[in-house]
């Protein structure tokens, strides 16, 4: 029966952690997701890349100057691009 205490011991540490999980977003997740909509893999989100892929994806609501908007939001730098640190922050902000 002393086996049965550690194992429940182990059960409780579980729960813990989903409970206090932080609400930030997983990075991992996060750059799987970014280099999904980066098409052509340069490290940034263009406003066509973003809107083809949410096309693929069956949301044909997102056209190119929706995309623009919604990269926009996010775009620090202002350069019309969005790069995975934007992208992330993003993701934090709205977490
Ligand atoms: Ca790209
Ligand atoms: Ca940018």
């Amino acid at each position: 029966m002393t086996l049965a205490f550690p194992y429940a011991a182990n059960l409780t540490d579980v729960s813990r952690y989903q409970e206090g999980a932080d609400p930030v977003a997983d990075i991992e997740e996060a750059r799987r997701a970014f280099e999904r909509f980066d098409v052509d893999g340069d490290g940034y989100i263009t406003a066509a890349e973003f809107s083809s892929v949410m096309a693929q994806l069956g949301d044909f609501h997102v056209t190119e100057p929706v995309a623009e908007a919604v990269i926009a939001a996010k775009d620090t730098n202002k350069d019309k691009l969005l790069s995975f640190d934007e992208f992330w922050t993003s993701l934090n902000k709205n977490a």
